[in-house]
């Protein structure tokens, strides 16, 4: 059984490492891929994706872009994370083809309304201003999907303040709103990703693979893991948001834990903060839970095995 999804990213060092993972994999069946401002710009990140594209040679995989910013605030990007481009430290090829002619948030309803009820999934790893749309332009969508699992947050930690993630915290009325839909949600925050380091030990074995991709992923490695030493002190970069399409591929690899979770509005130093309900044993009919514990080791073979068979595709 193949997984219909789509990505809904901002590329972003680790949403192309999603992209090649997602490309790579043959468990996933890759539907489309609609942009988002976040890490950087809505017109560098979508650039980005079809540049990505190439490396993983999706030329069959359509791109749509959506929003450019948040739906209440400014946009606030990750350059120091992720550099002027978005996707700082390789030479971007040029774009594989062409922006699709609809609204990311129009095809992201679309999909979901034209495909059988409970097979397609939303895998967002950027702001959730898309999908917040999305659900409010369709609502039919919420119990239309196969279930929600996004990158952001964290019940633990923060990284764009002590206790909001960057992709909450830049559109947290958009987050407010796809944490509190009854669709099965999994939050895949910072606790587990901070799990996914590439380590000297992974850059290695990325390495004798020897190809375009594989050269690709090293140099966005290395910009990755200067930028998180001088920005956050990580010894070695944390790859957030291959994480999700990893669990997708093989639940065994993520361990999760059923937990109420909402978002905070008005916190005046926890603004944008994910809030984990840990107190007692989830509530029946309770629909989201949290990424726990990854398994560093199977994790990284499933990446490394998709760089290795984009070179097939
Ligand atoms: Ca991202």
């Amino acid at each position: 059984m193949t997984r219909k999804i789509i990505l809904d990213c901002d590329p972003g060092h680790d949403d192309a490492i999603a992209m090649i993972l997602a490309a790579g994999n043959p468990a996933i069946d890759l539907l489309g891929i609609t942009t988002v401002g976040g890490n950087q710009t809505l017109s560098k990140v979508t650039h980005n994706t079809l540049s990505v594209a190439r490396v993983a040679r999706m030329s069959d995989v359509p791109v749509h872009a959506g929003c450019a910013r948040p739906l209440v605030r400014e946009v606030e990007v990750a350059e120091g994370i992720h550099g002027d481009s978005g996707l700082d430290g390789v030479e971007l090829p040029e774009p594989i083809s062409q922006i699709g002619s609809r609204h990311a948030v129009d095809y992201i309803i679309d999909t979901i309304m034209e495909h059988e009820p409970g097979t397609v999934t939303l895998v967002p790893t950027g702001p959730l201003t898309n999908i917040a749309l999305a659900v409010r332009k369709e609502p039919r969508i919420a119990e239309r999907v196969q279930e929600v699992v996004l990158m952001g947050g964290g019940y633990h930690t923060g990284n764009w303040s002590a206790t909001a993630e960057f992709n909450i915290i830049v559109d947290p009325e958009a987050a407010h709103i796809v944490f509190n839909e009854k669709w099965p949600l999994t939050m895949v925050g910072l606790d587990l990703t901070h799990q996914a380091l590439a380590t000297p030990e992974v850059e290695e074995k990325i390495k004798a693979i020897g190809s375009e991709c594989s050269e690709f992923v090293l140099g966005l490695f290395a910009f990755f893991r200067k930028a998180y030493k001088e920005a956050q002190g990580f010894e070695h970069p944390p790859v957030h948001d291959p994480c999700t399409v990893a669990y997708l591929i093989d639940p065994s690899i993520v361990t999760t834990q059923k937990v109420p979770l909402d978002v905070e509005l008005r916190g005046e130093l926890t603004l944008g903060m994910t809030v984990a309900d840990f107190r007692a044993p989830a509530p029946e009919g309770c629909t989201t839970q949290v990424a726990v514990d990854l398994d560093h080791e199977r994790f990284w073979n499933l990446v490394i095995q998709a760089i290795e068979a984009v070179e097939t595709r």
